[in-house]
This record gives structure tokens, C-alpha cells and sequence, in this order.
């Protein structure tokens, strides 16, 4: 049930006992990197001076510019060869984050990942099918340590090459999937076409993350593919995956918090926000050798829950992400995030999960257009019908999200399918 009982469900005391040394620690290191070194000493601050948790507020946010101004190997601490892994995340502009473990970190990244994958009820008899991508996205040798660490056998599938996919998933009795929530769909879809059914294959879970997902895309992805569908979180410049993990009581990912420290910040002030309120997390590393982080601004909203859980473990869980800072999209002033959308859609139904978000502009004004696919009978319905689906998903829009969108219904398989991080905007208003 637990992959490691003692740092899982120790007491909140304890925990905060050790974060503080670990917070110390991480203090100590991060002065041996000149970007720190200068901060810290120009509002004075010395390892010495963390006495308590609450000193964490007075530290600098570190941002992704901070990598890319320092790139490639700026906010290292260690001498390069300690370094025994590099990962990058390519991002959509400017330089790629670069960044290295020491021997030490792929240890406790693994020793993480072996906890997520526990959470799903991965045991030594498992198959583990990994079809996040290998390479230098962390998702894939993520994954793939976790899971050798615990003695299941993975298979590294990686992304794409789909009929092969469901082939082994099949062929190998694989019992845990491992892909983006969007490549699963996929494969579900891919599944059906291929003329089996989940009575064909073994698969009891599947461990999705790496792009946000509603409840309702939960549903979909658990009825279609016959398993439980569990949401896993982390970003390159934290480690990867394994930062968080959603425990079978589905209500909130588990911080590894014996790990990180997250905190919730207002994302236009920078304040800390309490327990229960959504905004921008916020992580500390304090194990990391190679790459420790300060204050890291993710960018990725949610809130966070010290609510007991019934699974038993204690670290602080957070909400699902509802969506990046960056991902939101401004329609006539109206913030709007695709898992806002996807949730509406699923839940008018008739319609499949698969849609895009085209934004445009005409003059001064914001246009929205929702694509979304509808099953192949609908589709060859008659147009009444399909005016009545398009009528009813815009007034449920514009009753829940107040914006005015443009509904179009398209044929079946006609949006793009992805191996990895679906891309659900397409924006093409030029600023
Ligand atoms: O996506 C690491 C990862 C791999 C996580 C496999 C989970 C599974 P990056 O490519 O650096 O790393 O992207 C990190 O992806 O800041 C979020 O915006 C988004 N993200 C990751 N997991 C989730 C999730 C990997 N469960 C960025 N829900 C993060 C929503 C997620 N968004």
C-alpha cells in the first residue's frame, strides 16, 4: 500500500522538523551558485538565519527566466562531474531548461517515483507499460527508475507507434499504463478500432499526468479503458515526475513533502495564500544536490489541503491543476482555461473528448471557436440535430463561463491525436 510507510505518514511534526534541516541544507547550497549567492546577500540572509519554516517567505521566487538567463548549466551547484543525467523541457520560446542530477538525485527521484507508482497499486508483479516519451523528457526515464526500483517489469514502450501499443498492452498482460491523459484517449480509441475490449487486456491503472485534465476526462478515460485513472504531477525543473501523486482515495495529489515544501501565492502579488485558497504553487526543493530551487514559480494553479486522507498518508495534498498562468487565454476579458471547457463539453456529452480552441481576432474583437468531434452516428445525423448539440454546449458555455464561443461540431478523428502533451489552443490573435 505505501512504498515507504515511515516518510509517507510521519507526523506533521516531524515532517516539519526535517523540512527545516532540509530547508537549512538547501540554504547552504544554493550559496554555492552565483545567481543565489547575490540575492541572498543583498537582503542579508544566511543558512544560520533559517530557524523556522515561516523564514521561506523571505526568500527569492526563482522563474524560468532564471534558467534561461543562466543557461545551460548556471544554477548548478555542483562541479559538472558529479552531474550523471542531464533532462531538458524544450518550452515553446527561447532557450530549453536544462537539468542535471547527481547519483544521488536519480536516487531519490526513483525512490519518489516508486511511491507514485505505489499510490496506483504497483506491486513486483506488475507490468508497467511506459509510453511517456524517453529522451531528454523526464517523463520516460521518470517513470522507468520508479518502476525498476520496485521490481515490476516495465515495458519501455515510449510514445507513439499506437497499434503496437495496444499489441503489448495486450500481448504482455501489462496491468499499469503510464502515458499523458491524452495519449490514453487515444489509445482507448485505438483500442476499439483494433476490435478489442478492456476484457481483452489486463490493465487495472493507468498514471496520467504531465498536462492538466478534468474530472469528467477521469471518467472517460476510466470507462473507456476499463481502469482507474490516476493523475501524477511534476515539472523538469523540480525533478519531473514524482513531485506529487493522487493516492486510490482520488481527492488531491500527495506532495512529496519530505521533499519539497509547496506553497500557494497570489500570482499577481506574489503573498502567500493559506491553505484552501487556489493560486499559483510555489516549490522548494530540499534534497536536490545538483539543481536545488527556491521559491519555484510554476506557473500551475491550484490549492492546497492538510485535510486528513483516508489512505493514511499525511502530506499535504493539492487540488487537480485547472491551468497555467500562461495557458489561460483572455477572451474579451474573460480568463478562460481549456479544462474549463473540456469539463462543460464532457458533461453536456454527445460529443467526444477530443476538441482544440481557435482564437482569433476581428478588429478589437475576441473571437473563440470551440471544435470539438462528435461520434460517427451523430455525425450523419440529421443537422437539426446537430444545430440542437452546438445550441445546447454554447448556452452551457455561456452560462458557466460567461463567454460567447462559436461551437463546431467536426468529424470524427479530424482533431489532431497526440502522442504526448496535447496542444488544445491554437491562438492566433497577433499582439
Ligand atoms: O511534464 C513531468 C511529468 C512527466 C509529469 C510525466 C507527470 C508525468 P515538464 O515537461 O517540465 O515536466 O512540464 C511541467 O506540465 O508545470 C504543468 O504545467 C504540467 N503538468 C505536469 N503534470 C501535470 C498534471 C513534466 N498532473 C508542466 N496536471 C507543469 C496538470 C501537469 N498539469
Amino acid at each position: 500500500m505505501y512504498w515507504n510507510y515511515e516518510a509517507e505518514c510521519m507526523s506533521r511534526d516531524r515532517l516539519q522538523q526535517l523540512q527545516l534541516k532540509r530547508l537549512r541544507q538547501t540554504v547552504e547550497r544554493v550559496l554555492k551558485v552565483p545567481h543565489y549567492r547575490r540575492i541572498l546577500q543583498s537582503i542579508g540572509l544566511e543558512a544560520g538565519d533559517i530557524q523556522e519554516l515561516t523564514v521561506l517567505s523571505a526568500l527569492p521566487f526563482t522563474e524560468k527566466k532564471d534558467f534561461r538567463d543562466t543557461y545551460p548549466f548556471g544554477l548548478f551547484a555542483v562541479p559538472q562531474n558529479e552531474i550523471v543525467r542531464y533532462h531538458s523541457s524544450s518550452g515553446t520560446t527561447g532557450k530549453p531548461i536544462v537539468v542535471g542530477y547527481t547519483r544521488h538525485d536519480i536516487a531519490a527521484w526513483a525512490e519518489l517515483m516508486a511511491r507514485a507508482l505505489t499510490c496506483a497499486g504497483t506491486t513486483r508483479s506488475s507490468v508497467v507499460q511506459n509510453a511517456y516519451g524517453y529522451g531528454l523528457f523526464t517523463g520516460g526515464l521518470g517513470v522507468h527508475y520508479g518502476a525498476e526500483l520496485i521490481g515490476a517489469a516495465v515495458v519501455p514502450a515510449s510514445g507513439g507507434n499506437t497499434q503496437r501499443q495496444i499489441m503489448m498492452l495486450k500481448d504482455f498482460g501489462t496491468s499499469i499504463l503510464t502515458c499523458t491523459p491524452s495519449y490514453a484517449l487515444y489509445l482507448a480509441e485505438v483500442m476499439y478500432e483494433m476490435g478489442l475490449t478492456p476484457d481483452d487486456m489486463q490493465l487495472k491503472a493507468g498514471i496520467f499526468g504531465a498536462e492538466p485534465w478534468s474530472e469528467n476526462l477521469r471518467q472517460q478515460i476510466e470507462s473507456r479503458l476499463g481502469i482507474s485513472a490516476l493523475d501524477i504531477y511534476g515539472l523538469s525543473e523540480i525533478i519531473g515526475p514524482g513531485v506529487a501523486m493522487e493516492c486510490e482515495e482520488k481527492c488531491g495529489l500527495h506532495i512529496f513533502e519530505d521533499h519539497f515544501i509547496p506553497e500557494i501565492i497570489n500570482p499577481a502579488t506574489g503573498e502567500v495564500l493559506p491553505y484552501g485558497e487556489e493560486g499559483e504553487l510555489v516549490l522548494t526543493t530540499i534534497t536536490k544536490e545538483a539543481l536545488p530551487v527556491l521559491r519555484y514559480r510554476t506557473r500551475d494553479l491550484t490549492k492546497l489541503t492538510l485535510e486528513p486522507c483516508l489512505c493514511g498518508r499525511t502530506h499535504v495534498r493539492m487540488g487537480k491543476i485547472t491551468g497555467r498562468t500562461d495557458d489561460m487565454i483572455i477572451v474579451r476579458g474573460v480568463n478562460v482555461f481549456p479544462t474549463q471547457i473540456e469539463s462543460v463539453l464532457l458533461e453536456v456529452g454527445e460529443t467526444e473528448p477530443h476538441y482544440q480552441l481557435i482564437v482569433t481576432r476581428e478588429g478589437s474583437l475576441d473571437l473563440l471557436e470551440i471544435q470539438v468531434e462528435v461520434s460517427e452516428s451523430m455525425f450523419s445525423d440529421k443537422i437539426k440535430r446537430l444545430e440542437e448539440l452546438e445550441h445546447r454546449i454554447h448556452s452551457r458555455i455561456e452560462s458557466v463561463l460567461g463567454i460567447n464561443a462559436k461551437i463546431r461540431l467536426v468529424e470524427p478523428k479530424s482533431i489532431p491525436r497526440s502522442e504526448g502533451k496535447a496542444k488544445r489552443v491554437i491562438d492566433q490573435r497577433q499582439f
